[in-house]
C-alpha cells in the first residue's frame, strides 16, 4: 500500500542522479507512483535513460521547453502511454552562465529573455499543453529559490525569473483550482547539482548556509523529495498556490552569529 498507488506522473528536469527532480522521482516511486521522464539532448539522454528505466518508466521522451511543438509532441505521447496525469514535476531552469556573476544591472536583453523563457514561462507552457490530461486531484510542483524574494549575490536574472515563476504558480493555481488541480512551488536551499556546479561562490554559500540555518545542515534531494511527496499526496489536499520552503529554516533568519 503506497500513498500514490495508481497515480501517474511526469518528471521534467532530471539531468543525473544529483538532480532535485531525481530525488523527487525516487520519493514518488517509493510510494507507488508510475512515472515518465523527459530529457534534453543526447548527452543527458544517456544519463536519464538508465535512471528512468530503474524506476520502470514506460515513457522516456525528449522535450526542450523552448520548443512548443516538442511540448505538444510530448503531451501526445503522454496521452498514448498513460491516458491522463495525476502528477507533474517541473525542475527546469537555465540562464547564461555570464549572467550569474557580477552586477545584476549588467543583465543583457537576450540573457533576460532566455532566463525568463526557460525558467519561468516553461511552467505555464507545459501546464497549458497538459491541461486536458490532468485528472481531478492532480498536483503540479515546480522548484524555486529564495533569490526570488531577497537578493542572493550573483543569482541575478535567475532571481527575477524565479519571482515570475512563483507568481505564475499563484495564477495557475487560480485557473486550475476549480478542477481540483493544485499548483505549488518548493523553495529549496542550495544543493550541489549540475545547475549549481561552476557557480561563482557556490561552495562558500553552501558552507555558510549550514552555519546559519536553524537545522545547522544543508538540504538534500531526499528532503525535497519528501516535501514533494506530501504535495502530491492527499495529505496536502487543501494546499495550493503556495511556495513551501525546504531550506532548513534559513529564510527566516535575519541576523545570525556564528557558533
Ligand atoms: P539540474 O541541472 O540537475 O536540473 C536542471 C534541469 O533543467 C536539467 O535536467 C536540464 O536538462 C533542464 N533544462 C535546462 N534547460 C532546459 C530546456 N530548455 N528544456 C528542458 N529542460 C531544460 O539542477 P537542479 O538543481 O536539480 O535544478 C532543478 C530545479 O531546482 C531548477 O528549477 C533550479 O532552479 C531549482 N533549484 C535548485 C537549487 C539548487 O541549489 N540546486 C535550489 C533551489 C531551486
Ligand atoms: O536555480 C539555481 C541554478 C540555476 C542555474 C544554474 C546554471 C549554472 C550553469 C541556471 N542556469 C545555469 N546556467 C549554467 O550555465 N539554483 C538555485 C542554484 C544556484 O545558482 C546560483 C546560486 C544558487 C543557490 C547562482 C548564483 C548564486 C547562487
Amino acid at each position: 500500500m503506497g500513498l500514490l498507488d495508481g497515480k501517474k506522473g511526469l518528471i521534467m528536469g532530471v539531468a543525473n542522479d544529483h538532480s532535485i527532480a531525481w530525488g523527487i522521482a525516487q520519493a514518488l516511486h517509493a510510494e507507488g507512483a508510475e512515472l515518465g521522464f523527459t530529457f534534453v539532448g543526447d548527452a543527458l539522454e544517456r544519463r536519464v535513460r538508465p535512471l528512468a528505466t530503474s524506476l520502470g518508466a514506460q515513457l522516456i521522451e525528449p522535450c526542450d521547453v523552448q520548443d512548443d511543438a516538442a511540448i505538444d509532441t510530448l503531451m501526445g505521447r503522454v496521452r498514448e502511454v498513460y491516458g491522463s496525469l495525476d502528477i507533474l514535476i517541473h525542475g527546469i531552469a537555465f540562464a547564461n552562465k555570464d549572467e550569474l556573476n557580477g552586477a545584476y544591472l549588467n543583465t543583457t536583453r537576450e540573457g533576460f529573455r532566455l532566463a525568463m523563457e526557460v525558467s519561468a514561462y516553461s511552467l505555464t507552457a507545459v501546464v497549458k499543453a497538459a491541461q486536458d490530461l490532468l485528472n481531478p486531484g492532480a498536483s503540479i510542483v515546480t522548484l524555486t529559490y529564495h533569490g526570488s524574494q531577497q537578493v542572493a549575490q550573483n543569482y541575478n536574472v535567475m532571481g527575477v525569473a524565479k519571482a515570475a515563476l512563483e507568481a505564475s504558480v499563484r495564477y495557475l493555481a487560480n485557473d486550475l483550482g476549480p478542477r481540483n488541480i493544485r499548483v505549488n512551488a518548493i523553495s529549496a536551499g542550495p544543493i550541489r547539482t549540475l545547475a549549481a556546479s561552476g557557480i561563482a561562490g557556490f561552495r562558500s554559500l553552501h558552507k555558510q548556509f549550514a552555519g546559519v540555518a536553524p537545522l545547522r545542515r544543508n538540504i538534500t534531494i531526499e528532503d525535497v523529495g519528501k516535501a514533494a511527496l506530501w504535495l502530491c499526496s492527499d495529505w496536502a489536499s487543501g494546499v495550493t498556490s503556495e511556495t513551501i520552503y525546504v531550506d532548513a529554516g534559513f529564510h527566516n533568519i535575519g541576523v545570525s552569529l556564528l557558533d
